[in-house]
């Protein structure tokens, strides 16, 4: 397959100003005239008009309203004899697409009936034939026809100019954007949907409706996206000065969608999963799930579709910069600073147990990619996650305000335009040139040009006579693929320094400044140290004997923090360090060393992972008086074998996942005795009483109960107690919420539990009419536990059931993806057979989604750290698919670069 490069972009030879497009709605044969006014760009040199088009069937082309000649070239159509200078002329083509065929829910497709479309990256040359490359912005006018009593509601971008009824039971709505867009925003869907609708004011004192559009029995689940939506429009306003744009904004949820949401303009496309949330069938993750989606999608309507991408490569430019909105929208969201904490490391667990393992896999990619084969490959973990720490480095460096007067001259500079990463990196510096951005710009950007994760090395050394600190930080980005040698980079590295008493103690450089982002009134002090070398020291004075330095807080940069702690200094920050990530992340190391130490071949798997101090150190936040309980939840909450994994593998030790995971279920069973009467007391205090309310507090309170109820049926199963997994099936039968539920359940079927399978059948026989709760009955048994390789045959047995489908990629992540991507013990087996499904999964859904297909290739991305045998069996899997001739090329792209 062909490879596109970053480096051979080119402006397209013709513009296209105004679109207009009619369709006439059809399952099987969707008929679409688009008439569109073009003029030639004529700051390129002369060349054909070469329109994109993918599985059209074209049925005639004018110009200027006559006969043409034109050619095809594969499924691109040309055009030749052109208008030589710039004024403008008109094509007219008329084109048939097959929705109903389309099972790669790219272009026009159908989900239960009604129509939808998906046009980001390339799904819009599926409808009609274009230009379809973001820096073509146009003008659209869209008439939409169809039966009236199958499709009532017929939606476009924009505002609705006309409607009425047509012959033969037929109707028409007509659409109008006033807002120039690129062709991946355009949007459509016709269908018998119902709405919840709201009238709001904005604080610029304009007039909007807001609508939630849902299939006719799902109204009642749409409370939460709209509050969710109000919040939003709220929140750009106050934050960033954005106001909503639109007198009519749309959200649609339909269950058919290769991913979360599609921010098309004005409406916005979503899977139900991020729309629909009611107490009985959504967990409080789901309820904070939609809430960031909702931001998201929203937030993006400047930040993507006011200001978009000149091309594909730029990616980021909108995405990392949305994420870390959204992230920062739930942060307010949450409240107090303790939630907002929690929601930080909520959010660096997913980088880490995501896109620290991409960056240093097969397919590393730098933020803003050199080359694809595949666009759609690179919606990735590093353009989303690691594009936001990117984003979020500026408003360390420059701090909120500067980070805000960045954005305020990028839409002042840019807003209407395609642009790049290069004019926000620009826009940031420019506008802040007091700080230290301008001087650093060209080596910060190395952020978007160089893959891996940095690796931070500290070293501390205390003179006690003088009464100083010197912390040398050094800075090594291990090789990718493509890349060997890595350039320094620019690394904000938020220091404190944990006293003997516990508290911080002030950081006051040589120079005799103080820490520059401490709050005046606050007594933590902490420093920013800017490490722009490859290696640097930073001394402080004044400092008492027996600190504990605290590094990297906020994880201020996505990289890999290098610090041999003792394990006193550890236990010290876990207890006392003022920054709740750093605490939590005290913790979390203590843990992973643990698990490292009791997974590697040479430790005696009898022996326990935890000593006695560190236990007492887990009992002391449990029962500590202040801590919330979202943050105990969090601290208590082992690390995922796959972090484990990637640890060891960041060590250059052979993961050997069966091992990894006997460690971790020795750990939790240690846990689960040694503290068992403090999780007694945890699930006593932290029942909840009166309705079910989705807020940090609430939430919080649930997670620290559920996690308890897991880890008191762990010590039930040891002792054959049968008290409480008694009450763990009452909870699944009785509970008032999913959270609940859902935690109970997981207890029983987490300790094997012989109640399990009653629970589950009520369960099924509870929600079998809602497909999203069923999704989790699903993944619920494909993340139990192996024992004896029973998951496999489970698995296959529930991919039999009448109500499994690869064709829906909700129902195909719940049960496949969650085998293959979250129980890597099931999944990597030694006889190969996980492997080997793995490899018939990726084909069977090649043939139907090739981008959902994609997705579970990269179940493998890490196959080169596995040890033996798993190692052997994944790279013969990996084989089998590769073997295969009739790959698409996104498949294609994923399983040749694993292989290398
Ligand atoms: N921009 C879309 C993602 C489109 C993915 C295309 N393969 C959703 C989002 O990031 O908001
Ligand atoms: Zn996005």
């Amino acid at each position: 397959a062909a490879t596109i490069r970053r480096a051979d972009y080119a402006p397209p030879a013709f513009w296209i100003d105004s679109v207009n497009l009619t369709f006439d709605l059809d399952p099987a044969k969707t008929r679409v005239l688009n008439r569109m006014t073009l003029r030639r760009n004529m700051a390129v040199p002369a060349q054909p008009l070469r329109l994109d088009g993918d599985e059209l069937s074209l049925s005639r082309v004018l110009l200027g309203g006559q006969g043409c000649s034109f050619r095809m070239d594969g499924q691109t159509l040309v055009l030749e004899n052109l208008p030589e200078g710039p004024e403008p002329f008109e094509l007219e083509i008329f084109t048939t697409c097959c929705p109903e065929k389309n099972t790669q829910l790219m272009g026009l497709f159908m989900s239960g009936g009604d129509f939808f479309t998906q046009c980001e990256a390339e799904g819009f040359r599926r409808i009609t034939y274009f230009l379809d490359r973001p820096d073509v912005m146009a003008t659209y006018t869209v008439t939409l026809r169809a039966d009236k009593a199958r499709w009532p509601v017929l939606l476009s971008n924009g505002n609705l100019i006309e409607s009425g009824d047509l012959d033969d039971g037929r109707h028409f709505a007509i659409w109008h954007d006033p807002h120039k867009k690129p062709s991946y925003l355009f949007a459509v869907v016709a269908g018998r949907l119902v709405a919840r609708e709201q009238r709001i004011t904005t604080r610029a004192g304009k007039e909007h409706l807001l609508q939630v559009f849902v299939r006719p029995g799902d109204l009642d689940q749409t409370g939460h996206a709209m509050r969710s939506l109000m919040a939003a429009v709220a929140w750009d306003e106050a934050r960033f000065g954005l106001p909503l744009d639109l007198e009519r904004f749309m959200v649609v949820a339909t269950s058919d969608f290769n991913m979360g949401a599609m921010e098309n303009k004005g409406l916005n496309i979503f899977n139900t999963r991020f729309v629909l949330a009611k107490p009985a069938t959504a967990t409080d993750a789901d309820f904070a799930g939609v809430e960031s989606v909702i931001g998201h999608e929203y937030f993006h309507n400047w930040t993507g579709n006011r200001v978009t991408c000149r091309d594909w490569f730029q990616l980021s430019l909108k995405e990392g910069l949305t994420v870390f909105r959204d992230q920062e929208f739930s942060q307010d969201m949450a409240g107090s600073e303790s939630a907002r904490a929690v929601k930080r490391i909520e959010d660096v667990i997913v980088l880490r147990a995501h896109q620290f393992p991409e960056d240093a896999g097969p397919l590393a990619h730098p933020v803003r990619p050199d080359e694809y084969q595949e666009i759609n490959n690179f919606y990735t973990t590093t353009i989303y996650e690691k594009g936001a720490e990117v984003v979020r480095m500026y408003q360390t460096l420059l701090g909120r305000e500067g980070f805000r007067r960045g954005m305020d001259l990028y839409f002042e500079r840019h807003d209407g335009q395609a642009v790049t990463c290069d004019d926000f990196a620009q826009a940031m510096s420019d506008a802040n040139p007091q700080s230290p951005l301008p001087a650093l710009l060209p080596q910060f950007k190395r952020w978007y040009s160089q893959a891996g994760t940095p690796v931070v090395t500290a070293e501390s050394r205390y003179d006690e006579a003088a009464q100083t600190w010197t912390l040398t930080l050094a800075q090594h980005t291990p090789p990718t693929p493509g890349q060997a040698v890595k350039e320094p980079l620019v690394i904000p590295v938020r220091i404190g320094l944990v006293g003997p008493d516990g508290q911080d103690v002030p950081l006051q450089t040589q120079e005799g400044q103080q820490g520059e982002s401490a709050p005046a009134a606050a007594p933590a002090a902490t420093f920013t140290a800017l490490l722009t070398e490859e290696k640097a020291s930073f001394t402080f004075i004044n400092v008492p004997a027996g600190c504990a330095p605290s590094l990297l807080r906020g994880f201020s940069a996505p990289v890999r923090l290098q610090y041999a702690e003792t394990p006193a200094q550890l236990l010290h920050r876990l207890a006392h360090d003022s920054d709740p990530f750093n605490r939590w992340e005290a913790g979390q190391t203590l843990l992973l060393q643990a698990a490292t130490r009791h997974a590697s071949a040479s430790a005696n798997p009898g022996e326990p992972a935890l000593n006695g101090a560190q236990m007492e150190a887990l009992r002391a936040v449990l029962r500590h008086p202040q801590l919330d309980a979202a943050f105990k939840a969090l601290a208590l909450t082992l690390p995922a074998e796959s972090d484990i994994a990637e640890h060891m593998a960041s060590q250059g030790l052979p993961v050997d996942p069966q091992r990894i995971h006997a460690t971790r279920q020795a750990m939790l069973a240690q846990i689960a005795s040694a503290l068992q009467a403090d999780w007694q007391w945890a699930w006593q205090a932290h029942q909840g009483s009166g309705a079910y309310q989705p807020d940090a507090a609430s939430s919080g309170r649930r997670a620290l109960a559920g996690l308890a109820l897991l880890m008191l049926c762990l010590n039930a199963q040891a002792t054959g107690d049968a008290v409480w997994p008694g009450k763990a099936y009452q909870r699944a039968k009785d509970a008032g919420n999913m959270t609940e539920r859902l935690a109970a359940l997981t207890a029983l079927i987490h300790t094997h539990h012989p109640l399990a399978g009653k629970a589950l059948a009520r369960y099924h026989a509870l929600f079998a009419e809602d497909a999203l709760a069923l999704d989790k009955w699903f993944a619920l048994q494909a993340r139990t536990p192996d024992a004896d390789g029973h998951v496999l045959p489970l698995v296959r047995q529930l991919m039999q059931r009448p109500d499994f489908t690869l064709k829906n990629p909700n129902r195909a992540r719940a049960l496949i993806f969650t085998y293959c991507l979250n129980n890597p013990a099931a999944f990597h087996r030694a006889d190969g057979a996980g492997h080997a499904f793995w490899a018939e999964q990726v084909l069977a859904l090649d043939a139907l989604n090739p981008q959902v297909a994609a997705r579970l290739a990269r179940a493998l991305d890490r196959w080169a750290t596995l040890a033996e045998p798993y190692r052997s069996s994944a790279r013969a899997a990996l084989q089998t698919v590769a073997a295969r001739d009739t790959l698409s090329r996104d498949v294609r792209e994923v399983v040749t670069r694993a292989l290398g």
